[in-house]
């Protein structure tokens, strides 16, 4: 050996050394701050997990080499992915020196590195790579079957019990990953049947003709029943026009058909889906590579160009606009818009505070080109939806214009006033916001005893009369009308949205960190949750996505015997304490059922309901927008048939009032 490759090999060594204590590093950095790779170690950041490797799966499918992924909860509660691709390469990787499946499961982001020529699904949410998955995970055994054989290896915190082996013969190729995840890093580790189920619904209609399978193999199902199949499958056809379809399932339409664009002329592939209906709301989604862009982006802002350019040269050209007397905007054109847009891009930049907007420039472009395209062609193949569209949009700007004087009128009220703040709103003592909270509260009786016991230092209370106007079916000036409504944004702070962009919403104004709906446990109460949910949904949506709205869990039972009592917010609780309290003793237990907050006394709502130390708030979370979207327009909509089923199936109320 000359001196020469003696240098090279030990620089080689070197570097091999080097490179495996960095391997070890990068896992240990992941088990140190989960947080920074999956976001959290809650039930979301638990759930990531198994879309990380689902993930992987979908990117072969992008690829033309699977066609189905079956995903298994099994009985002990870890996960099992299974595809049918070509299977993780096993052979040997020249520069580490180890199999090129070990390097994948314990490389920090080594996902991606054979092939250059599909879209992979880099920075974002997910595309941390299925090594975050081994890190966080007390025990995972990845299967390869390639070319007749079958391979394995096996991982404890990430690190490899021993080489990749051969495990025997296989039929056909694919990849089988199991994985317990490590319950010293998550709060929960018990998954749940539904997210996981929303998110593959996704991902079939995003990649059609793709089989996705979810088994539950527990015996006792998170709903401690059977009531939802041990087997749901995901396959889509039409993928997008579905996907529309579905979100649209509760609207009446406008027009007969999906409108769908499929462009591939340029760098960057665009698949778009989009309908009008009835409604008033903007229901528009975006996807980049499979990751739904929730503060869209480039993509984004390329669609609404194309879009509203296109629209309003064919309403010009056809003159239907000429004796309309104010603007049309952007927003008229979107207005009872429900559209889903996916598109690759091989190298995404993402950006903003989730990390799920958009950056690259160059797409802004693509996507407008393809959309003014593909409907300036639509437009002038189907005459009559054109005019249905473009009467549509017509109305929305009348509207706008409409709600905008009575928003001008409702300020200049505001200003008159002095503070601007409602009087029904019993404000607290600190203008911190970060410190404050206010209290949405269903009925004036229920408010009076809030505001008695409260702590007025940092909790404010506003009671609402009644219910609140159904957004979902109101016309947009109606709703900036609407007293309870108007209440809610001047007590909040938030501006109302600008002359031009009735939807631009400025929340650095919020005076309250936490905003807290507070209504009675009974079927009454959860309709006000949601019909306030849904207003948050569709005009403060920047709230929800900040998670400043929380629910509060009053108590359902006092269960009391002599001077002791105590608070159950289940059944089982209640059991429970009945048991406890009747023990030997001789005078009898009683059960107080809680239906409405005024049933309590101020003392009583303080400590059960108010008190940070001891109260139960739910936090409001949005995992998919589009499933958000689909149950808000279903609840609230005119149809009742699916919405009867939908609370039967989640009836948590239901056998309360029983
Ligand atoms: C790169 C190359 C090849 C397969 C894969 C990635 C692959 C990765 C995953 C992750 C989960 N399932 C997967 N299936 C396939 C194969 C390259 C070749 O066979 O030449």
């Amino acid at each position: 050996m000359t001196t020469e490759e003696l240098r090279k090999r030990s620089k080689e060594q070197e570097e091999y050394s080097a490179d495996s204590i960095q391997v070890l590093e990068g896992l240990e950095a992941v088990r140190k701050r989960p947080a920074m790779y999956i976001g959290d170690v809650g039930v979301r950041g638990l759930h990531h997990l198994v879309y990380e490797v689902v993930d992987n799966s979908i990117d072969e499918a992008m690829a033309g080499f699977c066609t189905r992924i079956d995903v298994t909860i099994n009985e002990d509660n870890s996960i099992t992915v299974v595809d049918n691709g070509r299977g993780i390469p096993v052979e040997m990787h020249e520069k580490e020196q180890r199999s090129a499946l070990e390097v994948v499961m314990t490389v920090l982001h080594a996902g991606g590195k054979f092939d250059k020529d599909t879209y992979k699904v880099s920075g974002g949410l997910h595309g941390v790579g299925v090594s975050c998955v081994n890190a966080l995970s007390s025990r995972l055994t990845v299967d390869v079957l390639r070319q007749g054989k079958r391979w394995t290896q096996t991982y404890e915190r990430g690190k490899p019990l021993a080489p990749v082996s051969l495990a025997g013969d296989s039929e056909g190729s694919g990849t089988v990953t199991t994985f317990m995840p490590d319950n010293t890093i998550f709060q929960t580790t018990e998954f749940k049947f539904e997210i996981l189920a929303v998110r593959l619904r996704e991902l079939a209609f995003l990649n059609k003709n793709v089989l996705l399978t979810l088994t539950d193999k527990r015996e006792v199902t998170e709903n401690g029943s059977d009531s939802h199949p041990v087997t749901e499958n995901f396959y889509s056809e039409r993928g997008l026009i579905e996907f529309v379809e579905y979100l649209d399932a509760n609207r009446e339409r406008l027009t007969d058909k999906v409108i769908y664009i499929d462009y591939d002329k340029g760098d960057t592939p665009v698949e778009l889906a989009l309908q009008y209906n009835t409604s008033f709301s903007e229901n528009v989604h975006s996807y980049v590579n499979n990751i739904n862009t929730i503060e869209g982006g480039t993509h984004l802002a390329g669609f609404r160009r194309g879009l509203t350019r296109t629209l309003k040269k064919y309403a010009e050209d056809s003159g239907m606009t000429t004796k309309l007397k104010f603007d049309i905007n952007g927003d008229d054109f979107r207005e009872g818009l429900t559209s889903v847009m996916s598109v690759k891009v091989a190298e995404p930049q993402f950006e903003g505070q989730t990390k799920t907007k958009l950056g690259n420039s160059e797409v802004m472009g693509a996507v407008d080109i393809a959309v003014s395209t593909a409907l300036t062609n639509y437009l002038e193949e189907n005459p009559k939806d054109a005019r249905a569209i473009v009467q549509k949009v017509i109305l929305a700007a009348t509207a706008r214009h409409a709600a905008r004087k009575a928003r001008e009128l409702v300020q200049r009220k505001n200003v008159l006033s002095g503070s601007g703040l409602p009087g029904k709103l019993a404000d607290c003592a600190d203008r911190d916001p970060a410190v404050s909270e206010i209290f949405i509260v269903e009925g004036d009786s229920a408010g009076g005893t809030a505001k008695q016991g409260r702590d007025r230092r940092f909790q404010a209370i506003l009671p609402l009369r009644g219910k609140i106007l159904n957004v979902e079916k109101a016309m947009q000036h109606r709703i900036f009308d609407n007293e309870e409504i108007k209440n809610i944004f001047t007590a909040l702070g938030v501006n109302i949205g600008t002359a031009d962009d009735s939807k631009a919403l400025n929340i650095t104004g919020l005076r309250y960190a936490k905003v807290i709906i507070m209504t009675d446990a009974d079927v009454d109460g959860s309709h006000i949750t949601t019909l306030i949910m849904t207003f948050f949904f569709r005009y403060m949506y920047e709230l929800v996505q900040n998670g400043n709205i929380y629910i509060a869990t009053p108590p359902l039972y006092l269960v009391h015997k002599g001077k002791s009592e105590k608070y159950c917010w289940t059944e089982e609780e209640r059991d429970a304490a009945v048991q406890e309290m009747g023990q030997g003793k001789e005078s009898s237990v009683t059960i107080q059922r809680y239906k409405g907050l005024g049933e309590m006394n101020a003392e009583q709502l303080w400590s059960t309901t108010m008190n940070p130390e001891t109260r139960t708030l739910r936090q409001v979370t949005i995992d998919s927008a589009a499933e958000a979207d689909h149950i808000f327009s279903m609840l609230m909509g005119d149809e009742v048939p699916p919405r009867r089923e939908f609370i039967e199936k989640h009836a948590k109320y239901a056998n309360i009032d029983a």
